[in-house]
């Protein structure tokens, strides 16, 4: 009998903006998500991936055994084996030989279980997170700066605003839903202001006021010369000043010894002096202003010193501890917050509190009981995440155990990396998916339970926590981290303090450690104990909460520092002199363009998870090169083309982007392909393992390349019966592919520098399947094939560029036909339907609309996102392709309007 559906209440799992979604449940499968409409991040809100979740779902290419040196074994096998293993190289090369690289993905739980048993009880310091590479420098800002990694806003801020600063953001693609709010509000209140400041024109800059095209890297002076500025236009709040912090002097003369006019901040910055200045003047004239920044700041050798540049210009303006003001870092991953709060960086021990923190070393072991352990606690900070793999390099640390990251392909200096975990001689992955780039390193490799499955707490950008909460049995023998992590210690012989029976029992002891011996005076800021306590059915019921969380404040915490009283030793928020620094990645004649790396919007990270979504691939099939079309235009390259990036530590090829959003001389690549999905695509192939000296955040946004035209002799299209896609698959030998997920077969892109005598014997030999029909141009090289067995398409193959593609949709169909019907199978090679429209590449997501359909309704009349919107139902469900319709938009009207004047003429 059919059960009923059922609704359950979870946490997104992708972004940091952290949005409750309801998931419905029918008959053992989440059947459908949407967003919560009383979470406070999102008030029902979702972007295009948190709608896509329940399409990301399902047994097929999960992780579901453990393995151990490639061989299928049992769990008992797998975690004697973790335990054996980790203790024979401790015992051998001694505690600080095992490391363990985490990630701002792993739930609260999963993260205070692994800190505890690295840090406590192995006795290594070396245990740091990917978020080192995310928000280490955002962190290191604020500590500098209030003394405690503490995010004094709240997502309402950015709403109460008077003027938004985006600075290294963009938030239409990377924060959606807060981006949503954002542009909501400013319509509520035209006098809000919005600025963005990034050296690319992204589809955030659509609701901005002011956009300044900064050249990469040159933050600093931008706000070092807007103290200056505020300072010579009398805009400093000497009473905050005064009374808040201390600093200023020194902050200030800095300033102006580097940035002390406008038109030498305009210099440097490259922008427009007037522009710049309207940017000072709206700032210091503003009480209620957000700088909200991400990695546009923080990925950089510079990082630190940007974020308090950032910071310096809020305290001097008192802009800060104020309903719609304060310097706002915004995390990337759903639980980065959560990872900093139970200390999962090197330099950090536990509950917020360092190896500086007076008396804490003592505290955290008292806490933990392990006072009378050899090794102790350590006593100074481990390895930060480049110097870590510089350390298994080294053939220093030889035993790493992987948790929800994939340094493969998100580290620095891929390449480098890749030899460290070859040469390592222990590697313990735990992941949910069955192929990434990782795995292949991996000694033993541990299947864990995902989204859905999980039970737990993640803490979003404005320090919010919230449930995720497991709805479904994880697939195959997979499981939860914590519990993997609990049998392994018990294994070590430490299993009484990892005696836990359910993650409440986690977050129970994290949230008193978090109040152990904390007076309350506001040193250690991170304080949760008043949600000690709970038991198993409070924590269940867990409605989102915004740390600290404690008796006087039991409700939680929406803003701080509204007393002016901050973490440091003496209450007084810092100001920092700020040198400003270029990137350590020098340009050259032979790496002359400055590369710059990032998301798209569609995709999360690795794709691990989004590219299980077909409609999730569309938006951008393939890793691309966006650059200037002067750029393009030097080095032979048309738009749509094939190209080549060179760096100093590798190599990336990708499809051409012309585009007049890129600064001339700087380069865009997305940072989400691997070897998984693409011949040769990691972004991180080409950045250098420079990093902060405070932070140890890597310069991800300021590489150094050459770029030049692949030299092909064809390209082709391939589309396979998921049957035929083989790990194997011969045509990954041509020199550049890349692999497309469809949601009934996959797509190759394919090119080559070697022409191919015969077309049709390649082929047969690629699939194994001959061609049953075909049509070619010797003349231009086309060619137009299809191989059928039986009635059933097995394979379709277009020779030619793919500008040349008829729309997917309708052949991808085809894979689905049991016995293709005879009209079908005559229109194959034309791959439509006969007098079907081509509705071209795919803008919104959400309901599958394309660009040609939109430029078909622009052309009959839409002027506006809402008739094309009211027509095609394109941007109505997420919004995320509002700005790009709104491009269209802009780029169509004259020539739809030149084609009504010309009809209107006619008539
Ligand atoms: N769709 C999607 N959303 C995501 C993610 C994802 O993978 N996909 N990942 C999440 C994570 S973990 C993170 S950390 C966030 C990141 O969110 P963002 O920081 O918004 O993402 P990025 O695209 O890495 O970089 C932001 C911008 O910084 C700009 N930039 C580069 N150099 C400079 C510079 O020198 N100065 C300034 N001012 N700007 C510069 C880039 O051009 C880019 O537009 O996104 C989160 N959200
Ligand atoms: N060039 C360049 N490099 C970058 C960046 C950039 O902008 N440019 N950005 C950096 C930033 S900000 C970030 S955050 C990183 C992100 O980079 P990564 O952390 O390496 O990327 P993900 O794909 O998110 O990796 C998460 C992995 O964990 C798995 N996983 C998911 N959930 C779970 C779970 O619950 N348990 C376990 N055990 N596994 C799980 C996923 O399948 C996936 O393989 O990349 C960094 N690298
Ligand atoms: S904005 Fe972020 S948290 Fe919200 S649905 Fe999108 S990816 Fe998930
Ligand atoms: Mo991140």
């Amino acid at each position: 009998m059919p059960q009923a559906n059922r609704l359950a209440r979870t946490t997104c799992p992708y972004c940091g903006v952290g949005c409750g979604v309801t998931a419905t449940l029918e008959n053992g499968q989440l059947i459908a998500v949407e967003g919560d409409r009383e979470h406070p991040a999102n008030y029902g809100r979702l972007c295009v991936k948190g709608t896509a979740l329940h399409e990301t779902l399902g047994e097929q290419g999960r992780l579901l055994k453990p393995r151990v040196d490639g061989e299928e074994v049992s769990w008992e096998q797998a975690l004697t084996a973790t335990a054996e293993r980790l203790q024979a190289q401790r015992s051998a090369h001694g505690p600080q030989s095992v490391a363990a690289y985490l990630s701002g993905q792993l739930l609260t739980e999963d993260y205070y279980v692994a800190n505890k048993l690295f840090k406590g009880f192995l006795g290594t310091p070396h245990l740091d997170t990917n978020s080192r590479l995310c928000m280490a420098s955002a962190v290191a800002g604020y500590k500098r700066a209030f003394g405690a990694d503490a995010v004094p806003c709240s997502y309402e801020d950015l709403e109460e605003a008077e003027l938004v600063v985006l600075v290294g953001s963009n938030l239409a693609w990377n924060h959606p839903v807060l981006y949503q709010r954002l542009k909501v509000a400013k319509e509520r209140n035209p006098l809000m202001r919005v600025v963005v400041i990034d050296p690319r024109v992204t589809d955030t800059c659509e609701i901005a006021d002011l956009y300044l095209g900064i050249r990469p890297g040159s933050d600093a002076y931008l706000f070092n010369g807007l103290l200056a500025w505020m300072a010579d236009h009398q805009r400093l709040d000497s009473v905050y000043l005064e009374r808040h912090t201390e600093g200023l002097d020194d902050a200030l003369s800095t300033a102006r010894h580097n940035a002390d006019s406008v038109e030498v901040v305009a210099r440097e910055c490259d922008v427009d002096a007037e522009r710049l200045e309207t940017f000072y003047y709206w700032f210091a004239s503003q009480l209620h202003v957000v700088t909200l920044y991400s990695q546009g700041v923080n990925q950089s050798s510079s990082g630190t010193d940007k974020c308090n540049a950032i910071i310096n210009c809020h305290l001097a303006g008192g802009k800060i501890g104020l309903p719609g003001a304060g310097p706002f870092s915004i995390t990337g991953q759903p639980n980065a917050m959560g990872g900093r709060e139970v200390g999962g960086l090197a330099n950090q021990l536990a509950a917020h509190m360092d190896y500086h923190t007076p008396g804490a070393r003592e505290l955290v072991s008292r806490f933990w009981t392990t006072q009378h352990l050899t090794p102790a606690l350590p006593d100074a900070p481990g390895y930060k995440a480049v110097e870590l793999f510089d350390a298994i390099e080294r053939g220093e640390i030889t035993a790493l155990w992987v948790m929800a990251t994939n340094p493969a392909v998100s580290m620095p200096d891929g390449e480098k990396v890749r030899r460290a975990l070859a040469k390592c001689p222990l590697v313990i992955v735990s992941e949910c998916v069955a192929n990434t780039d990782l795995l292949p390193f991996a000694d033993i490799v541990l299947p864990a339970s995902g989204w859905s499955e999980k039970d737990g707490t993640v803490t979003n950008s404005e320090r919010r926590i919230s449930r995720q909460r497991g709805m479904l049995p994880p697939p195959g023998e997979a499981k939860h981290d914590w519990w993997i992590l609990c049998e392994v210690a018990k294994r070590l012989g430490v299993g009484e303090a990892f005696d836990y029976t359910h993650p409440w029992e986690i977050f129970d002891e994290h949230a008193r450690l978090s109040g152990y011996e904390n007076s309350g005076d506001t040193q250690r800021l991170f304080n949760i104990s008043g949600l000690a306590g709970l038991g198993q059915a409070a924590y269940d019921a867990l409605a989102p909460i915004q740390w600290p969380v404690t008796q006087q404040a039991s409700r939680g915490t929406a803003r701080l520092f509204e007393d002016g009283r901050f973490a440091t030793a003496n209450g007084r928020a810092k100001l920092l002199p700020i040198t400003p620094r270029p990137p350590e990645q020098p340009l050259s004649d032979d790496y002359p363009l400055r590369l710059n790396t990032g998301r798209v919007r569609d995709q999360w990270h690795t794709m691990t998870r989004t590219a299980r979504a077909p409609r999730l691939m569309n938006h951008r099939a393939e890793p691309f090169i966006e650059l200037h079309p002067d750029d393009a235009a030097q080095a032979g390259l048309t738009d749509q083309g094939l190209a080549k990036l060179t760096a100093a530590a590798g190599e990336y090829c990708g499809r051409v982007r012309v585009s007049n959003a890129q600064r001339q001389g700087e380069v865009f690549v997305p940072m989400h392909w691997t070897d998984c999905f693409t011949k040769q695509g990691r972004s991180g192939a080409l950045i250098k393992g420079y990093t902060d000296p405070l932070s140890g955040q890597p310069e991800a946004k300021q590489g150094a390349v050459a770029v030049s035209k692949l030299p092909i002799a064809w390209q082709a299209t391939l589309l396979l019966a998921n049957e035929l896609d083989m790990q194997t698959s011969p045509w990954r030998r041509s020199d550049y592919w890349a692999r497309i997920p469809m949601a009934s077969c996959t797509r190759w892109q394919l090119a080559d520098s070697q022409p191919v005598a015969d077309w049709l014997a390649q082929v047969e030999a690629w699939c194994g399947v001959s061609a049953s029909l075909w049509c070619d141009d010797p003349a231009t090289g086309r060619l137009r094939a299809a191989g059928v067995v039986k009635g059933r398409l097995r394979w379709w193959l277009m020779v030619g560029p793919p500008d040349e593609l008829p729309g997917l949709a309708w052949l991808e169909a085809r894979f689905n036909d049991a016995t293709l019907e005879t009209p079908h199978r005559r229109r194959l090679l034309a791959g439509c339907d006969d007098g079907a429209v081509d509705t071209g590449p795919v803008v919104c997501s959400c309901h599958q609309v394309g660009k040609a359909s939109i430029v078909k309704a622009i052309h009959s009349g839409d002027t506006s996102v809402e008739a094309l919107g009211a027509r095609l139902a394109c941007g109505t469900q997420c919004g995320s392709c509002l700005p790009e319709l709104k491009a269209i938009l802009e780029e169509e009207r004259p020539h739809a309007r030149a084609k009504q004047t010309a009809n209107t003429e006619v008539a």
